[in-house]
């Protein structure tokens, strides 16, 4: 029996594909509320699964470091743990969040603007590890292959994807084992998954099992033909990297079950939500309540810890009754800023065009 390379397509009036829809139910976003907490509560974390959830048995695990090392390690789990504890607290954005805002939109996991989460990951340097194995003199990229298998783009392959030896050895990536300090859940990557902070979710690659230094730019389907921008189909793109900035606030009010418009009461109300990027840290954050051109300072909280997870930001705002469309958008300390409309591109990724919240207030009073 052939294998379908291609999911069923779009309706013509643009509506959701079965297809679509499949991988939507498998991976969920974060509901935007739960922005309201520093780490993103277990569970209401974004997911997204390429292929299967594998079952590792953690006494059979290994870590293969190999390729162009001079010294290829075998690690367990016990090693592993023994090895010096790092944590860092990373905001993980997948590259296609937002993806179903562009029109037309490109057929994968259809994204609104929820493919986000902030956790903390505990687990082993990856600079240590690579420093013991000894990267050889040629070796350009590491690549980091998971447990996890499938067939995409008509190419039967591990989940694998590759990190240059200077963003391996120069960040703070992480070979984590646990997740806001519990064991990793089996959906995250159980039992280690690479966290590299900054760099969109692609990168993190989950179920690691080898780290392999190659002498050349690593081809793999998920670095040379998936997540890269594209304009036109036809041309190589350039490689997706790290996360752009993004606003997003939580949704005031109260929602409508099925349209998600939001309904208000009059008097104050507080905005509030995130802002993150993977360049630099979050400098200013303003917010726009009539839809027009006038902007509004936001509060931000202090810096987080680590530059890249998000930020904290709030507004007071006191409506009269009426219909508003509220926004928000942010700029970061290398002067990256969130335009309103998102640069289309073939794959659908980095759109971190200003989120729009259609609110309705109402007179609290009557
Ligand atoms: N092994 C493996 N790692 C993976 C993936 C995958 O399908 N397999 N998906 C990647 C993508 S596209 C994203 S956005 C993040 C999502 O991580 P999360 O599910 O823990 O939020 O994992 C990345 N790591
Ligand atoms: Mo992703």
């Amino acid at each position: 029996m052939p294998i379908p390379a291609a999911p069923s397509q779009p309706s013509a009036d643009g509506s959701i594909s079965r297809s679509e829809l499949a991988l939507a139910t498998r991976n969920h976003g974060m509901p935007l509320e739960a922005m309201r907490w520093d780490l993103t509560p277990p569970g209401l974390h974004y997911l997204l699964i390429h292929y299967d959830v594998p079952l590792i048995d953690p006494g059979r695990w290994r870590l293969e470091v190999g390729g162009a090392v001079r010294n290829p390690l075998t690690i367990d789990l016990d090693g592993l743990r023994e090895r010096p504890r790092v944590g860092v607290t990373s905001t993980m954005e997948c590259a296609g969040n937002g993806r179903a805002l562009f029109s037309p939109r490109a057929i994968s996991q259809p994204w609104l603007l929820e493919a986000v989460g902030t956790a903390a990951w505990t687990g082993a340097a990856l600079s240590d590890l690579l420093e013991e194995a000894g990267l050889e003199d040629d070796a350009v990229e590491l690549v980091f292959t998971g447990a996890d298998r499938g067939f995409e783009g008509g190419i039967m392959q591990s989940y694998q994807r590759a990190l240059t030896r200077t963003e391996a050895m120069g960040s703070d990536a992480v070979l984590a084992y646990e997740m806001n300090g519990s064991p990793l859940p089996p959906q995250h990557g159980y039992p280690v998954r690479l966290v590299v902070p900054g760099w969109y979710g692609m990168t993190n690659v989950k179920w690691l099992t080898a780290i392999t230094g190659v002498t050349e730019p690593h081809r793999g389907y998920q670095s040379a033909t998936a997540y890269r921008m594209r304009a036109h189909p036809d041309e190589p793109g350039t490689p997706v990297t790290r996360i752009v900035p993004r606003s997003l606030m939580v949704p005031p009010g109260v929602p409508d079950f099925f349209s998600r418009h939001r309904i208000v009461g009059t008097g104050p109300c507080l905005l509030e939500g995130r802002a993150w990027s993977g360049w630099e840290p979050i400098e200013a954050v303003e917010v726009s309540v009539d839809g027009g051109d006038a902007w509004h300072d936001a509060d931000l909280d202090p810096a987080p810890i680590h530059p890249h997870t998000w930020r904290r930001f709030s507004f007071t705002w006191s409506p009269s009754t009426g219909d508003y469309e509220l926004r928000s958008r942010c700029r970061d300390a290398a002067g990256h800023t969130q335009p309103d409309v998102a640069e289309w591109n073939v794959g659908g990724y980095g759109n971190n065009g200003v989120q729009r919240i259609m609110v309705t207030v109402v007179d609290t009073e009557r």
